[in-house]
């Protein structure tokens, strides 16, 4: 396997996703083994185990599809899904449709990050957008399960929709931190690996898809993939050996010119306006760069990650903290949403969010991460509503902004700080 990096262009943007996961599965640890043995025998034996657990998982997985052969399924993603989701979930329908299972991708928000609208159009990927509002009207009698990829509902309008009209959940598969308690079929959450493009890959590599260069769709599958693998890993620099392995099997495959047109997509005005007001705005103290952009249209909200990944850079910086209102004016809803970045090895994204902003009255958690990245939403509920005054609209921002430091400035001042990151 060769992964020739002349093949990767380079792109200044890292994915973020509004990471709040809330649900526990049960994950499979190897049991502990005692027998003794030289170091490097030991190395070979973790790689033996770990290959046996893969394919373990892929057999298990194939078990549940032949079980639904012919059957119809939801593939859920985050509202606003990444490349890791969107490519991860073009497998998985892909995979189904070996066992004539078909699968409709749907997600309740926006495609706003200009790579994700890239990625969709030029690959062809089948992602559908469908509010909760329009899913709720909808039939969904002719689906016999669904699918939670890359998120475990937490990050989706459609979950609860979906299983108030009594859809099981068929799989998860998601690389974020767990919570909760969440029933499934089949179940694989690795927090460890770095994206869920590598599991899906590894799921490839096991025989449930023969991946076929002259398939159009597969080629453009597996770039979807390198896209989603990369930018959940910066660029494949937080990258372990096993999404290197899994980078180096879809070189094989992948349209290396077709990834560059989706990473030369473009920035729009507004987003670099909120990136002009993310750096106008922020305030730097301990290393940490917090910037509140105030209101933001739905469709800009990817902006907010963008600024965290432009803040980040800054020299003596090394997490970055944007966040602002965001408002749709179809339903007139406001939500706060924010992003945080760090190159601090020793801060974990998902602690950090879940210890500033705590639980909201169902204990849920406002938001949560993976390495290096995280997200919130705070919705703000009967404050919400955008028929208003510029003078209160102005007074409204203020109250959150100064609450939202208020609570990162807790963590980052060290005396205060209750989590140790040094
Ligand atoms: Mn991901």
């Amino acid at each position: 396997m060769d992964l020739n990096s002349s093949h990767l262009s380079n792109s200044s943007y890292s994915q973020e996703l509004t990471e709040d996961p809330h649900l526990v599965a049960t994950v499979e640890l190897p049991a502990p083994d005692t027998s003794p043995m030289t170091t490097s025998e030991l190395g070979n034996h973790q790689a033996q185990r770990n290959h046996s657990s893969l394919v373990q998982k892929a057999d298990a997985l194939r078990h549940i599809l032949e079980q639904h052969r012919q059957e119809r399924q939801l593939v859920i993603l985050q509202d606003f899904p990444d490349p890791d989701a969107l490519s991860s979930a073009w497998t998985y329908q892909l995979i189904a449709q070996e066992y004539e299972i078909h699968c409709d991708i749907v997600y309740a928000g926006t495609l706003s990050h200009q790579e994700n609208i890239a990625l969709v159009k030029l690959t062809g990927l089948p992602a559908q957008r469908w509010t909760a509002q329009a899913a709720k009207s909808k039939d969904l009698s002719m689906y016999t399960g669904c699918a939670l990829i890359d998120n475990q509902g937490t990050t989706s309008q459609l979950l609860s929709v979906v299983q108030e009209s009594g859809i099981p959940i068929t799989a998860i598969i998601d690389h974020h931190s767990f919570q909760g308690d969440l029933k499934a079929e089949f179940v694989d959450l690795r927090p460890t690996v770095r994206a869920t493009a590598t599991i899906f890959t590894q799921y490839l590599q096991a025989g449930l898809l023969k991946l076929d260069s002259s398939v159009p769709q597969h080629i453009k599958c597996a770039t979807a993939l390198m896209h989603g693998l990369r930018s959940d890993t910066d660029r494949l620099m937080q990258a372990q050996e096993e999404d290197f392995l899994a980078a180096a099997y879809l070189s094989r495959f992948y349209d290396a010119q077709l990834l560059n047109a989706i990473l030369q997509a473009n920035r729009s005005k507004r987003v670099m306006d909120v990136i002009e007001r993310s750096l106008k705005n922020r305030m730097v103290q301990n290393n940490f760069s917090i910037a509140g952009v105030g209101y933001l249209r739905y469709d800009d909200r990817d902006a907010i990650p963008q600024a965290a990944d432009f803040l980040v850079t800054e020299e003596n910086v090394h997490t970055a903290v944007v966040y602002g209102i965001v408002h749709d004016e179809d339903e007139e809803l406001e939500i706060v949403v924010g992003s945080l970045r760090t190159t601090k090895l020793t801060l974990d994204p998902d602690e950090f969010i879940k210890e500033a902003f705590g639980q909201d009255s169902h204990g849920r958690f406002f938001g949560g991460g993976r390495t290096s990245a995280g997200g919130f939403e705070i919705p703000i509920g009967f404050l919400s509503g955008y028929i208003e005054t510029s003078e209160y609209a102005k007074k409204k921002w203020e109250v959150f902004d100064a609450q939202i430091k208020q609570k990162l400035l807790r963590l980052v001042n060290p005396k205060d700080n209750p989590i140790q990151t040094e």
